[in-house]
């Protein structure tokens, strides 16, 4: 019988650990977890979640969280390990989270670019990779879309390239990817259920809430805002680490085909892109005595909106 060994949060893991975690948890937590397998890469690899939360046998609301749609991005999947982690100690202890257990479900998807995932831990030349691993079109010789362009989201209009060869290549049509795919479907077959959509990336310490095309307003935009500053606030008063709050083109770069800019226009009413550690010193390569306080910040950061959800 095998022996089990405390899995270390504050280390980066290869794919295969983290499927192997992410099967141990719903072993330690049956009555709360469950895996949902919804979709694949284009190498063929399931594509799963933690769903989390209390079979109260009712129609329950949802929060979704996807980590490492970006490959190269370690500290998102690091993060939505934690969040996992720290969610159910909190269940076990805290009467506040126990019932958010009852009320809502959470879906959390650790690592939704498994493949590029897995390619950027392949040696040195590929540990920068940002994209998927999908063949380019037909007479380009790169591979690889930027899922984070090839959503349906005012697909192609500003901060994208049709460029195959570009890191932000946005595809042949919304949509095209399985991995954007996946995440449309599951997420838009009961997109009323969800109160809010939270996708994490690195790095640049930034809370990004819709629209990355400036011609574009959220008819929210005052509450997203005043929501994100109050995350803002709470991550600095963990660590003291400064957030900017903003849309896309107001503080780093306008762009379409987001998953936040997508899930907004579904209509999911608080979306936004967290932007993790740090601000460029170390960048994508953020060294593992980080992972901690990176996690721990962000983490207060989370729950701040997702409270704000929760309780509205
Ligand atoms: N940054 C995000 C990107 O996809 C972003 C920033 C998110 C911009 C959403 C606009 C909208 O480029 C990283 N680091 O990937
Ligand atoms: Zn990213």
């Amino acid at each position: 019988h095998e022996v089990q060994v405390e899995y270390d949060y504050f280390k980066f893991h290869p794919m295969p650990e983290i499927t192997d975690w992410m099967s141990q948890v719903v072993k330690d937590y049956p009555e709360v977890v469950t895996t949902v397998d919804y979709g694949q890469t284009y190498e063929n690899r399931v594509i799963s979640l933690l769903k989390i939360g209390l079979n109260t046998g009712e129609k329950k609301k949802a929060i979704w969280m996807d980590c490492g749609i970006h490959a190269r991005e370690w500290i998102a999947p690091a993060f939505c390990q934690y969040f996992v982690r720290e969610i159910l100690h909190a269940y076990k202890t805290d009467p506040k989270m126990q019932t958010m257990m009852k009320n809502i479900d959470f879906y959390v998807t650790p690592v939704l670019n498994k493949d590029g995932y897995i390619y950027s831990w392949k040696d040195n030349t590929t540990r920068l990779w940002r994209k998927n691993r999908s063949p380019g079109p037909l007479g380009c010789n790169c591979s690889g879309t930027d899922l984070n362009r090839n959503f349906d989201a005012i697909w192609g209009s500003i901060g994208v390239s049709f460029n195959c060869c570009s890191q932000v290549f946005c595809g042949t049509h919304p949509a095209s990817e399985p991995e954007a795919q996946a995440v449309t479907y599951f997420v838009g077959s009961r997109k009323e259920d969800f109160l809010c959509f939270l996708t994490i990336h690195s790095y640049g310490q930034l809370l990004l809430i819709p629209y990355g095309n400036p011609n574009y307003t959220a008819s929210n935009y005052d509450e997203l805002l005043k929501v994100g500053l109050g995350a803002a606030d709470a991550i600095r008063s963990v660590h003291g680490m400064n957030y900017t709050v903003g849309t896309s083109p107001d503080v780093l770069y306008a762009n379409a085909g987001s998953s936040r800019d997508w899930a907004r226009l579904q209509g999911i009413p608080l979306a936004y892109t967290f932007e993790l550690r740090d601000k460029g010193i170390f960048g994508f390569q953020l060294p593992e005595d980080q992972i901690q306080p990176a996690c721990e910040e962000a983490y207060s950061g989370a729950m701040h909106i997702i409270t704000y959800a929760h309780d509205k």
